[in-house]
């Protein structure tokens, strides 16, 4: 049915989109803010994003009309406090309103964890007094976009090899250097970057767009999180100033707590894929007719339905828990890998059974499963891969280190 248009985008909506499949009773372990903050955000998507999604994702356009709703919405760090332009909320509320998001798009949850956990967290926990009360309020409104420098051409899933690099220049540093894959890049007004210091050390600095020597182009050709846009940064002779660098941490466990946060989110977002998957799956297993029945009466397509909402559950458990430990400040950086990795891969195995239950129907923009399915090939890589969060929990149980 359509209901408008967006932006001259024609926009259309199924009006039955987004059936809640809850197979364990787990809204009782939610609080009442909880659940409103998942509902408020998930009739969000529904009226904004999911009409408008298809065409942005053929298109391989971002919607970039939504930063500044997400911010109006609250989507943008839920767990950081209210007072530096955060949601207030705890951990909990984060992770379900990032399911919500990545329900309409992994891309739009990108969108809003990326400015949430990689860009507001680090300057929330890093930074100065000053730099909290000039850079929260605007990024958590959606008045200012950030984006967060840490993988670079030739260091991905080893950050710690970094070659970007500061020389001390009296009231500054000049900053040099590459970025490689930076979600949001392109059309942000700031960057957060991570560069070695003269004593090889790893900093963070802000980097502001206009900065003399600081460029950063878009990176065309994606077959995933085409909604989403993707970028480097470049810093030729960058002349950054020290009020600048975050005072409050020095080595790789500040960006890589940054991730921890992120990587959080993503347990619960990979879920919301996930579910949009398993809801499309089970619509079409009841109207599609193959031999004279719904092809839900099929002893196959049952069992990838089943196994579906099984791991669903399984993932939703998971991810609550956490939540619960995220909550208490006991969450640590190897639980954080297990949910991720596997919420992730359970998200894009059921993408790819959902598009075998649509047939043909499923390669076709009509639904969703293809694209959630590309677009979680991209989230199994990013913020560490599926194998680099398989060595963290090796690491875990061994105490054998298979990265040194
Ligand atoms: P390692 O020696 O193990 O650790 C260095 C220091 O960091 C501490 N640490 C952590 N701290 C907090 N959270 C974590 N998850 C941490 N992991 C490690 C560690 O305790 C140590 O502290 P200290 O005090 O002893 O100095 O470091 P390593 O160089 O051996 O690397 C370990 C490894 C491979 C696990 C790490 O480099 C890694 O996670 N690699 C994956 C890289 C990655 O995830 N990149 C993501 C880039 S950002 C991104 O993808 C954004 S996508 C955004 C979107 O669009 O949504
Ligand atoms: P590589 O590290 O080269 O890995 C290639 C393969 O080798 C992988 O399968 C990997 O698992 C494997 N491998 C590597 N080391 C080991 C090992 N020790 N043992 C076993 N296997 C290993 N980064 C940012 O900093 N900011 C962003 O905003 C951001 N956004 C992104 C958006 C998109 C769309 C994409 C695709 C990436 C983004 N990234 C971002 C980068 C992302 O985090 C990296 O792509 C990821 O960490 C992997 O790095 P790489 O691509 O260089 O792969």
């Amino acid at each position: 049915m359509a209901i408008g248009t967006e932006n001259g985008i024609k926009k259309s909506v199924k009006t039955d989109l987004y059936q809640h499949h809850d197979y364990y009773g787990i809204d009782e372990l939610l609080d009442q803010d909880h659940i409103l903050a998942r509902d408020a955000i998930r009739d969000w998507v529904k009226e904004e994003v999911s009409p408008i999604i298809e065409h942005h994702a053929n298109a391989a356009t971002c919607p970039e009309h939504l930063f500044k709703q997400l911010g109006e919405i609250g989507a943008y760090g839920p767990s950081i406090p209210a007072e530096y332009g955060g949601g207030g909320m705890d951990d909990i509320a984060y992770g379900v309103i990032m399911q919500e998001l990545e329900r309409g798009d992994s891309g739009i949850r990108s969108m809003a964890s990326v400015q949430g956990s990689l860009v507001m967290y680090p300057i929330y926990r890093f930074g100065s007094e000053e730099q909290k009360r000039k850079y929260l309020p605007k990024l958590g409104s959606g008045e200012m976009i950030g984006c967060f420098g840490l993988t670079e051409p030739d260091h991905g899933s080893n950050p710690g090899g970094m070659v970007t690099n500061v020389v001390d220049d009296g009231d500054s540093y000049i900053l040099n250097g590459a970025k490689m894959w930076i979600t949001n890049s392109p059309v942000a007004d700031m960057a957060v970057v991570w560069a070695k210091n003269e004593e090889g050390k790893v900093i963070g600095l802000i980097v502001e767009k206009g900065m003399k020597g600081f460029s950063a182009p878009e990176i065309h050709g994606k077959w995933s999180l085409r909604a989403s846009i993707t970028g480097e940064l470049v810093f030729e002779d960058v002349r950054v100033p020290k009020a600048n660098v975050l005072p409050n941490v020095v080595g790789l466990k500040g960006p890589l707590s940054c991730l921890t946060k992120a990587r959080y989110g993503i347990a619960w977002g990979a879920l919301g894929a996930g579910l949009d998957c398993y809801d499309a799956a089970l619509r079409y297993s009841k109207e599609r007719i193959q031999f004279g029945k719904p092809i839900g009466q099929f002893q196959l397509t049952q069992k990838k339905l089943a196994e579906m909402i099984t791991e669903i559950t399984k993932g939703q458990l998971l991810v609550w828990r956490l939540g619960k430990l995220m909550n208490a400040g006991k969450a640590t950086p190897g639980q954080v890998s297990m949910a991720k990795r596997n919420n992730v891969k359970i998200a894009l195995d059921i993408a790819r059974e959902a598009r075998q239950i649509h047939g043909g129907m499923g390669i076709t923009n009509e639904y969703s499963c293809m694209r959630h399915m590309m677009n979680l090939e991209t989230v199994l890589t990013y913020e560490g891969t599926h194998d680099i969060h398989l060595l963290i929990t090796g690491y875990d149980v061994t105490g054998l280190n298979a990265f040194s």
